[in-house]
């Protein structure tokens, strides 16, 4: 079973692509370029990170629906920004049942226009309002860069997507300010630490007022945007005409917001807490917590199998997620390699000297520190093994995070760093604002602007790396996937 290992932050790329398969999370083999199965560890893990957004989502007023999969070219045509951006990434349905269709069909690429209609029969008047409605499913998107399994793929199979409609602008940015409450709860929960950016007015998404991001810098330096959010104004329901009846009588279009995530989120929780050894999941996510591994030696295999199916059961009752891995066909050292590469937080072991004595030994991932409890002890033992190794899973991912971003004073500095050749996450520059002046930036390094430090912040006293003049905020630059 042993299999090569691959170092975390040396060669990144191959370690995660190696991960995903050996820990059997995912499968991008299927014949279909940019389309993955996953397995059913993956989709454990999966699930779990669901929940915890199904969770913000339903605490917050927004409700879950599902919305069909397409969308005629008449809708997808409505809002022009929007249709133009994505007309080269669209997947189009044209014939059916061996006749061509009188107007193709477009698979959703996000859903706007799917929904923009249907809320414009729904809205009637203020009291119909907020609304908010969320939904995760599927969306496709011709993507023509290199895909990547979970973080650029041509099935998106994971796209969470909330959309939202307001009486005012004030109470869509009152939105935006909730939704990111939610979405920091959320990745605070996964140990994924992250940057803001209000993106540039050139990289928003199309039909937007303005798009913020939430970027965080993988191990080898490069940045993935692991989650948008947008506020829309009133683009679509100008498009489509979704009005409403106004307190005072009159009538108005909504003012409506929309911030989705994806399985790049996976991806994150996976890159960010890795090592040499291959997984470490973070406990809140894992869908196993802590695996009991029974030692047997010769005279005792009933005994540590019996001791650890109980601990299992007992365990269980407490409402921990474990497993007793009682294969029979392994040894413990391969089982330990396993289970390691899969990224259980905890391993228990229960040897013939541990079952006399009454007291188990436990493994943390993270560290590979051991120590000795008493049966009696374990779920008290565990819940704060469990809570040190996230906290610790989060503190050295934000470590991380701090260390990669690199604010610098001019255009040189930053060519010098880039000559070193290093990773270095992201660099921020003094930036007067203009667009042209941004995008000398991205050409000059060869980086891409992630935008603005978002809430704003402006220099003391700096002038743009790009022209001189004075410098209104900074520009944050990466290497993104
Ligand atoms: N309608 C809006 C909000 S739901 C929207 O579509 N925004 S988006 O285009 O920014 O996509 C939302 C999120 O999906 C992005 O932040 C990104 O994390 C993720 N995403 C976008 N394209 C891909 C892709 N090809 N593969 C995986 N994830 C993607
Ligand atoms: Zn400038």
């Amino acid at each position: 079973m042993p299999v090569e290992r691959r170092s975390w932050r040396e060669s990144f790329s191959e370690w995660f692509h190696d991960v995903l398969f050996k820990a059997e999370l995912v499968d991008y083999r299927y014949p279909v370029k940019g389309c993955g199965v996953w397995l059913p560890y993956g989709f454990k893990l999966r699930s779990r990170i669901l929940a915890l957004m199904r969770r913000l989502l339903d605490e917050s007023g927004h409700e879950e629906v599902l919305f069909p999969l397409l969308i005629t070219e008449g809708m997808l045509a409505k809002e022009s920004e929007h249709v133009e951006s994505f007309s080269q990434q669209v997947f189009w349905v044209t014939r059916a049942g061996g006749e061509e269709l009188a107007e193709k069909l477009a698979l959703r690429p996000t859903s706007e226009t799917a929904i923009a209609p249907m809320l414009q029969l729904w809205i009637r008047s203020h009291t119909d309002l907020p609304k908010r409605i969320y939904q995760i499913v599927s969306v496709f998107r011709y993507e023509t860069k290199a895909t990547r399994p979970l973080i650029r793929v041509r099935e998106i199979t994971t796209f969470k997507e909330a959309h939202t409609c307001h009486e005012t602008f004030e109470e869509a940015e009152e939105q935006v300010k909730a939704a990111l409450k939610i979405y920091s709860s959320f990745f605070d929960q996964l140990a994924v630490p992250y940057i803001i950016s209000k993106r540039p007015e050139w990289d928003k998404f199309a039909g937007a007022l303005y798009s913020l991001a939430y970027d965080t810098v993988f191990p080898d330096g490069r940045t993935l945007q692991i989650g948008t959010i947008h506020n829309l104004g009133q683009s679509f329901s100008k498009a489509f005409e979704i009005t409403f009846e106004t307190r005072d009588g009159g009538r108005e279009h909504v003012w409506q917001t929309c911030y989705g995530i994806s399985e790049r989120v996976v991806a994150a929780v996976i890159a960010l807490h890795g090592d040499d050894h291959g997984l470490v999941l973070p406990p809140t996510v894992a869908p196993i917590q802590a695996v009991i591994i029974p030692i047997p030696y010769k005279g005792y295999e009933e005994k540590v199998n019996e001791k650890a199916k109980a601990l299992e059961e007992a365990l269980k009752r407490e409402g921990f997620a474990v497993h007793a891995d009682l294969r029979e066909k392994y040894t413990p050292g391969s089982k330990f390699y396993d289970w390691e590469l899969r990224g259980v937080p905890v391993r228990i072991e229960v040897g013939p000297r541990d079952v006399e004595k009454g007291v188990v030994t436990l493994v943390r991932r993270d560290t590979l520190e051991r120590k000795i409890v008493p049966e009696g002890e374990l779920p008290q033992a565990l819940t704060q093994l469990l809570n040190e190794i996230q906290e610790s899973l989060r503190a050295r991912a934000t470590r991380w995070l701090k260390e990669s971003l690199k604010r610098l004073g001019s255009l040189e500095e930053a060519k010098k760093l880039l000559q070193e050749g290093k990773p270095f996450g992201v660099l921020e520059l003094p930036w007067c604002g203009r667009e042209s002046c941004g995008m000398r930036l991205e050409e000059e390094l060869g980086l891409k602007a992630l935008g603005t430090p978002y809430p704003e912040e402006k220099p003391a006293e700096a002038s743009c790396a790009s022209c001189g003049g004075k410098a209104e905020t900074f520009l944050r630059l990466s290497r993104q996937y």
